[in-house]
């Protein structure tokens, strides 16, 4: 391994250096280049690089990496191409290492089981690191903790990376992803470089975002979000390392700072929390950005949906965070005549266009979905997409080297066939232990998926036509509703609540606040970002009607009255009527637009309770109104834009009239 010891003599030019937020440009001289390039290459003199060639990165991403590794300090330095070669070579040594199992019945299936402490996103250690508090969160009275968004200072958040940083790599390689959120060189798309020291992170990031040394070149002298993360294990490792998955729990810390655009992240492999292209990149810091720029990063898949007529609509919807996205995304109609073709199963990067439409982007490449409850019954397209190419963490495995999770009972043929649950032991159908975890996920190529939209990659994205809010609602909230109007729409979207899953580390179940499905993802001070919804009506733009739906109503026996997934397809074809202007199908209620009796194709579906499914029970509302006023008050209070406030005066005065 060569040392490098001179400057690499294309870069010695001037160059222009912004700030992430384009403040403060400044000119640096040839000269004064040369030295910074100097310090940066003797630095790193002493860490090899075992791939790649250090001189031919953008002279910005150089100073990154030499600034990182001098502080984490691995014992060396591996730049990711993003080729083939490169994920059979990781992936080859994982393998040996026991990291991975090949799951033998597929092509190019792995298993991953991790620390059984790292299994989920972790809201609570996750923070905002601003100058001012109120840039991140609301004000809220003495006493009350803000709900959405956690504010470190900058002096602490200084003091934990000391705690942290200095060393973490010890005897680890730092591998340095170039990647791109959305198709390369596209007008919405933003280019990131993660350092990290998870191989697992880079096998994943490759499937999640589209990391390539062409990034590199497409990168030229543009600015990049930083992301650094580290699994916190430096070696030689004191503690136990568990089914060879470093990390460190009680240390976790997922930090940003909007304005340098920058993610730090300690102490977990798993997921949101280390794959930083997806919630810390995408929603926390994209939501700044296109605050800035006038656009919305938002948690949402984006659909085609096509008509028996042929006429196409494309759609954007909201839930949290294990809620249904992935599912609705890939839908398999069970109307005849009905084509749905995915844009992207999490999020949607969204900018209105000169013509005053709404387009939408998918920024990810990748499906990182819930493993437990996807099967060929429920989703064959995303069973379609992880036959090959994917990686599975913490699902079970079955002797014949397939994977198995809880929804797949009736597939296993083999009843005999012997199970090994996603902790390592034995496990038989029937158990009362779940076989896998239920924030088991796939890991699987967009690319792969049979109904994925040959526009999914349109740089300039798809028209959106419809939003739709929902979450796990099991009482009180009909099946569907539109709003009255973009303000109400985002009321509504602000009202969001849903039952709590196992994506994050909250226990048990109880329905939360989850406004606009961003709640873990909010980026900067929700009375600011409610703000900049309302704004975006304006001058010619077309604005999405907006639409409410909840699949998990529950009756009497504790049974969902809906039965969902490819059958929701008669909602979406009720909201495409809406659109098209059908005004008999819907009637108003105190809180929006319900379809009026029998105006939803139930045809072959058997028994609905049509009552029970939309109605709205005047004493859940009216508790349901008391409750929303008090969250609107205590957590976004004066940050509430007046417009938003209007619309919560309006809609209690409706119920207090139901
Ligand atoms: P994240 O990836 O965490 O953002 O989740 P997601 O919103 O994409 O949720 P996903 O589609 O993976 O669904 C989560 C769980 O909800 C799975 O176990 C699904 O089987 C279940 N689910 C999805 N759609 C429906 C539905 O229409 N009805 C019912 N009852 N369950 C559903
Ligand atoms: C979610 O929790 O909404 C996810 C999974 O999509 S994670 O990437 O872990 O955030
Ligand atoms: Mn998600």
């Amino acid at each position: 391994m060569s040392t490098p010891t001179t400057a690499n003599p294309d870069l010695l030019k001037p160059y222009r250096d912004t700030d992430a937020s384009g403040a403060s440009l400044r000119q640096i001289s040839a000269d004064a280049f040369y030295v910074v390039n100097e310090i940066v290459t003797k630095r790193l003199g002493h860490i090899p690089i075992f791939k790649g060639d250090f001189h031919l990165l953008p002279y910005k991403v150089q100073r990154f990496v030499a600034e990182k590794a001098e502080l984490c300090r691995p014992r060396g330095i591996y730049i990711c191409d993003g080729s083939e070669h490169e994920a059979e070579e990781i992936t080859h040594k994982l393998v040996e290492r026991g990291m991975l199992t090949p799951l033998a019945a597929y092509e190019n299936n792995y298993l991953c089981r991790t620390d059984p402490k790292d299994v989920a996103r972790v809201e609570s250690k996750t923070w905002m690191v601003t100058p001012d508090k109120y840039q991140t969160v609301t004000h809220t009275p003495e006493g009350v903790e803000p709900m959405m968004g956690h504010w470190m200072p900058p002096t602490q958040f200084a003091d934990e990376l000391d705690a942290r940083f200095p060393g973490c790599m010890a005897g680890r390689i730092m591998y340095v992803i170039p990647f791109s959120m959305g198709p390369l060189g596209g007008p919405i798309s933003k280019i990131g470089v993660q350092l990290t020291d998870s191989n697992y992170v880079v096998l994943s990031m490759r499937v999640m975002t589209r990391a390539s040394h062409e990034v590199l070149d497409a990168l030229g002298n543009n600015d990049f979000v930083r992301c650094i993360h580290s699994v916190g294990l430096p070696r030689p490792v004191r503690q136990k390392v568990i089914n060879h998955w470093p990390c460190n729990p009680e240390r976790v810390i997922i930090a940003h700072r909007p304005a340098q655009r920058e993610i730090w992240s300690f102490g977990s492999g798993y997921g949101g929390n280390s794959l930083l292209g997806k919630k810390c990149f995408a929603l926390r810091i994209a939501s700044n950005i296109a605050r800035d720029e006038g656009w919305l990063a938002e948690h949402m898949l984006i659909m085609g949906v096509t008509r028996p007529n042929g006429k196409e609509h494309f759609i954007a919807a909201a839930f949290p965070s294990a809620c249904g996205k992935t599912n609705l995304a890939m839908l398999e109609p069970t109307l005849p005549g009905w084509k749905v073709r995915c844009v992207g199963d999490d999020i949607a990067w969204m900018k209105f266009g000169e013509d005053g439409r709404l387009y939408a982007i998918n920024p990810e490449a990748g499906f990182f979905g819930v493993a437990p409850g996807t099967s060929d019954k429920t989703n064959p397209m995303a069973v379609a997409t992880f036959q090959k190419n994917s990686i599975f963490t913490n699902v079970a495995e079955t002797s014949e080297g397939r994977y198995y999770w809880e929804g797949l009972e009736d597939e296993v043929k083999d009843k005999n066939v012997e199970i090994t649950d996603w902790l390592g032991n034995p496990w038989k159908l029937g158990d009362p232990t779940p076989a896998a975890h239920p924030n088991s996920r796939f890991c699987a190529p967009a690319s792969q998926c049979p109904i994925i939209h040959p526009d999914w990659e349109s740089p300039n994205g798809v028209p959106i036509e419809a939003i739709i809010f929902g979450g796990r609602r099991p009482e009180g909230v009909p099946l569907v509703f539109e709003t009255f109007s973009w303000k109400h729409g985002i009321f509504t979207g602000g009202c969001l609540k849903s039952e709590t899953t196992a994506a994050a580390e909250h226990k048990g179940k109880s329905v939360m606040h989850d406004p606009m499905a961003m709640r873990p993802f909010m980026g900067y001070n929700f009375g600011k970002y409610l703000e900049h919804w309302v704004h975006l009506q304006k001058g010619n733009h077309q604005v999405p009607k907006i639409y409410h739906v909840n699949w998990f109503r529950k009756g009497q026996d504790g049974k969902f009255l809906w039965p969902g997934y490819g059958e929701n397809i008669r909602v979406i074809d009720w909201i495409i009527r809406r659109l098209d202007g059908e005004e008999n199908i819907g009637e108003n209620t105190a809180i929006g637009v319900v379809p009026t009796k029998g105006s939803i194709n139930l045809e072959g579906l058997g028994v609905v309770n049509w009552d029970e499914l939309m109605s709205l029970p005047p004493d859940y509302w009216k508790q349901d109104a008391i409750e929303v006023r008090k969250f609107f008050e205590e957590q976004v209070g004066p940050d509430l834009p007046p417009e938003v406030r209007t619309e919560l005066d309006e809609q209690e005065k409706r119920i207090a009239n139901l």
